[in-house]
């Protein structure tokens, strides 16, 4: 399905007078209002191949129906995503589950909807019927050598694939660590971890980035070899400038201060990227800011204040991307809230008065300082980023329109109602 520009325009004028009203309220509010449309309109979230279909849980998968049936099908529902957000403008798969056959073709068909590929993501997090050995026990950490070539391989050619698409980074996730003391000795775990991870940066090209992820537990309940940013700083930190850390928001022990781990990283120059979604327990994957807006507010609070100290471009010097899964809504409505959350959050912290905030942190004005970041996260700031929408061409409301032009239905009629994507 093609979403036209022309149901994009008739969308939006239903909706204008409403939405003028509200930007100019908007603009009273806040003061450098248009800088930060610009930032918005420039700012775009990847999408990650995997989560275009519903997710499972251990217990159970209930397809939504017209899910992508294959990498090409994935890049046309983000293609459906950016036509009406204009903010998702690159997709990130996932080798195995999207091996591309013709990258001619597939780069051809990402350009025509205006989509980058994003970084790319290897697993070893799960035994390919093709493969010799098992992970069973680990991959890049394994005791057994002759696993970890096979999982180092399996990244090498994953910056191949790469390199032919025009991504330029590569996500590891290890699920390696172990479930019971006494299984791991965790010197030598990280030791092989490090000299495979040595491996893998070495064929990655000089423009290239390494995303080291880490997680604190699951699908190991005892121990986990990149288990917080501490110790994928460590491991970064040995491999070399394109190394950096990626934060997953659902990867931290509850109440951990994300907002901290992103500040010291940035100052280290190495936060690479992240993975954005909600979570309650552990790795819930839910919409971002479904749950903890604050949070994710205060998350881009650091980030704004950190690379602008740096110099920082927000759109390009850091991978901003989603990890999600969806059990029960349709993906594509899940992402396209998804990302609406995430922009909402960075216009607030655009908007925070950071010479107020560094006075009042100076004075030690407690009370102040807390005044200014409530203010800016109270301040309604969804006009601003509806405005930067509807001047590159976007919707209005994103969702509205989708849920008029019925596009989950035409899908299912497109590709079947059992239709099941690859992933989780
Ligand atoms: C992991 C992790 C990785 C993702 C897999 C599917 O929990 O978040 O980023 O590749 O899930
Ligand atoms: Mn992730
Ligand atoms: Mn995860």
């Amino acid at each position: 399905m093609i979403i036209g520009s022309n149901n994009i325009e008739s969308h939006n004028e239903g909706l204008l007078k409403k939405h003028q009203n509200k930007l100019v309220f908007t603009a009273s509010e806040i003061d450098n209002t248009e800088a930060i449309i610009q930032k918005l309109i420039d700012f775009q979230i990847a999408i990650p191949s995997w989560a275009l279909g519903t997710g499972g849980t251990r217990f159970g998968r209930f397809a939504g129906g017209g899910e992508p049936r294959s990498i090409e099908e994935k890049i046309e529902d983000v293609g459906l995503l950016h036509k009406l957000n204009n903010a998702s403008g690159a997709i990130s798969l996932h080798i195995p589950w999207d091996i591309p056959q013709d990258y001619k073709a597939i780069k051809a068909l990402a350009a025509q909807h205006n989509l980058k590929f994003d970084a790319m993501n290897s697993n070893t997090f799960q035994d390919q019927a093709s493969s010799e050995h098992t992970y069973k026990y680990g991959s890049l950490q394994n005791v057994n050598k002759a696993v970890r070539k096979q999982a180092i391989a399996h990244n090498i050619e994953v910056i191949k694939h790469g390199i032919e698409l025009g991504s330029q980074s590569l996500t590891i996730w290890l699920a390696d660590g172990s479930n019971f003391p006494g299984q791991l000795n965790f010197r030598k775990a990280y030791q092989n971890t490090l000299e495979s991870l040595e491996e893998i940066y070495d064929a990655l090209p000089a423009d290239w980035k390494l995303f080291l992820e880490y997680k604190c537990a699951e699908p190991n309940f005892y121990s986990t070899t990149v288990a917080d940013w501490g110790q994928s700083y460590s491991y970064v930190k040995k491999l070399g400038d394109k190394a950096q850390t990626l934060v997953d928001l659902g990867h931290h022990l509850p109440n951990a201060n994300i907002e901290q781990i992103v500040s010291l990283l940035l100052m280290e120059n190495k936060l690479g990227g992240f993975h954005f979604n909600d979570s309650k327990y552990g790795d819930d994957d839910l919409t971002a800011g479904a749950l903890k807006p604050f949070q994710l507010f205060l998350i881009f609070n650091e980030l704004v204040e950190g690379m602008d100290a740096r110099g920082m471009n927000h759109a390009k010097d850091l991978g901003w991307m989603i990890d999600a899964s969806h059990n029960i809504k349709d993906p594509l409505e899940d992402l396209l809230q998804s990302v609406e959350a995430i922009m909402i959050a960075y216009a607030q912290a655009l908007s925070v008065d950071r010479k107020a905030l560094e006075k009042a942190q100076e004075e030690n004005d407690v009370v102040k300082a807390q005044e200014i970041l409530q203010n800016a996260f109270r301040t309604d700031v969804r006009a601003l980023v509806a405005e930067a929408r509807l001047r590159s061409g976007a919707a209005l409301n994103p969702v509205e329109l989708y849920r008029s032009l019925s596009v989950r239905k035409n899908l299912i009629g497109e590709r079947g109602l059992k239709t099941l994507a690859t992933g989780l």
